[in-house]
């Protein structure tokens, strides 16, 4: 018998299923409940996993939080990008607009931060490299992420969502140092 045939025996569901059948089935239940359980299991124990937050703002209100920083804690300029160097252990905020990630952070090597980050006109998305972090940051809510960088370097900014003709300008920048 085919499967585009009609079933010979219309009762078809009190067919007895093949041995084989049977452990297939096993085998993906299995897989699946592997699957499943790794979800909550690597959100904990994984450590490259986000446990992010998420709160509603404004735009007006998440830009004024990043000027404040800005203004307590500039050290610097660099391509008419503020370079700020926040104290350890602080709140930091970088904002995505049409076409920057604003301002250039300066952190500590091996410092827990409470990273904010809200976008003032549409999506995008922020990607940091060369290592595997990526959100989506829409306008209206602000992401917060805890970052401990255990690496020293320069680390890039690139928006990994659409945003426009200046899409692909869109370059921020993280300094983490010793
Ligand atoms: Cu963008």
């Amino acid at each position: 018998m085919t499967s585009f045939m009609p079933p010979a025996d219309r009762i078809w569901w009190k067919v007895p299923v093949g041995r084989e059948e049977i452990i297939w089935i096993l085998i993906a239940l299995t897989w699946c409940l592997i699957m499943f359980f790794m979800m909550p299991y690597w959100h904990i124990y994984g450590k490259q996993n986000l446990s992010n937050e998420a709160y509603q703002t404004t735009p007006a209100k998440f830009g004024a939080k990043v000027q404040e920083m800005i203004d307590q804690h500039k050290v610097g300029e660099e391509a008419g990008y503020p370079v700020v160097h926040p104290p350890a252990g602080s709140d930091i905020y970088m904002l995505a607009r049409l076409w920057q990630w604003w301002p250039i952070l300066e952190l500590e090597k091996d410092k827990t931060y409470r990273l904010h980050l809200s976008s003032m006109d549409w999506q995008h998305g922020f990607s940091v490299q060369p290592i595997n972090i990526n959100m989506q940051i829409v306008p209206g809510y602000e992401m917060v992420l805890t970052v401990t960088p255990d690496q020293a370097g320069e680390y890039g900014v690139v928006c990994n969502e659409y945003c426009g003709i200046g899409h692909h300008t869109m370059l921020g920048k993280i300094y983490v140092k010793e």
